[in-house]
């Protein structure tokens, strides 16, 4: 049995970030905060057929899209144990158009925590693999004063954790703090996670593209170029590569990072109020980015780094291509014109 086995997500996390100098604690406890809030989530996601919480919630939500009973259950029980941790200054949920101001009568603290409480909510009445998405940034005003926009809207640069569960055949919590990408697998027997995927590598190629072909006549040109090649262009890369589509962006992006490929929600012109895409930058994109490149893979637009894009709305969205670094190399080949 592997001697990694049976260390609880605390223990590896005290036994890597502790050691560091100056550490007060504070991370780890907000950590613990957002790691049972995922328990309580997998709790009532896990019976979410038993009892009434599947179906719409009947209202639509900033970003446009149908409310899953679930997302509200998700969102609040995410920002309740949050607020009461001790360690947030401010929180951003994907369900809730402004910032989330911590409530008086609880301390604040120094972390911004910007979350998709239940990505892919869509696809709960069909028992598809969902998962919560979490970024956490350190606040940059100072301690003794409101947060603000200049808080919330961070580069992904400026990450220092982020992570997400995935609500899945297991409950798995993958994770980094900036020192690789490890994954967690939940005890359900003792409600623990325990380290299960230690130091997660993604492969340089895969063999897995990911894309809503539905969109096909809306992308842009190198695009569709790209995808053309991957499935007709067998004489030129001598790889049968296969088609896995969930419409669960953690589902989709958690396969690939452990078997390689790439994930791509590229601008489409279907929707003209989402020129950029579906995705949102902050909660979606900037985790994911900072966790394919711990695990030595890459995210882009096509043009710019993920990371590097300075925010300038906290629901912002962007075209999002994450995974293998030679695959994304040979995306940026067609929609750059070199291929
Ligand atoms: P489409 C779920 O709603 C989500 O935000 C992601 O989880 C998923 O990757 C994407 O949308 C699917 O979008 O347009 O392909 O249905």
């Amino acid at each position: 049995m592997s001697e990694n086995l049976g260390i609880t997500i605390s223990n590896h996390f005290l036994l890597n970030q502790q050691l560091s100098p100056g550490a007060t604690g504070s991370f780890t406890r907000l950590l613990q905060s957002l790691v049972l809030a995922c328990k309580i989530i997998q709790k009532d996601v896990g019976k979410a057929g038993l009892v009434d919480v599947l179906g719409r919630a009947g209202k639509v939500n900033v970003q446009g899209e149908e409310v899953q009973k679930m997302d509200e259950l998700a969102n609040l029980t995410i920002k309740r144990r949050l607020s009461v941790s001790g360690e947030v200054c401010a929180l951003v949920s994907e369900e809730e158009a402004d910032i989330i101001e911590v409530p008086r009568q609880y301390p604040t603290g120094n972390y911004v925590v910007h979350y998709d409480p239940l990505d892919g909510s869509s696809n709960i009445d069909a028992n598809v693999s969902i998962g919560t998405i979490f970024s956490i940034y350190r606040r940059v005003t100072p301690s003794n004063s409101d947060t603000n926009d200049k808080d919330a809207l961070q580069p992904g640069l400026k990450q220092v954790g982020a992570g997400y569960v995935i609500y899945g055949s297991s409950c798995v919590l993958v994770f980094s703090t900036g020192q690789g990408v490890n994954g967690f697998t939940l005890d359900p027997s003792i409600g623990e996670f325990l380290l299960s995927h230690p130091n997660i590598r993604v492969p340089r190629r895969g063999k897995i593209y990911s894309i809503n072909e539905g969109n096909y006549s809306y992308w842009d040109e190198g695009t569709r170029r790209y995808i053309d090649w991957l499935k007709h262009g067998y004489e030129d890369h001598k790889i049968h590569y296969s088609s896995r589509y969930i419409g669960s962006l953690v589902a989709d992006f958690h396969r690939n990072l452990l078997y390689g490929g790439l994930f791509l929600y590229p601008a489409d012109l279907k929707d003209p109020l989402k020129p950029q895409g579906k995705l949102r930058l902050m909660c979606e994109a900037n985790p994911l980015a900072y966790l394919i490149e711990q695990a030595g893979g890459v995210a882009t637009t096509g043009q710019n780094r993920i990371l590097e894009i300075e925010p300038n709305y906290i629901h912002q969205r962007v075209p999002l291509i994450i995974g293998s670094p030679d695959d994304v190399a040979i995306y940026q080949d067609f929609i750059n014109g070199r291929r």
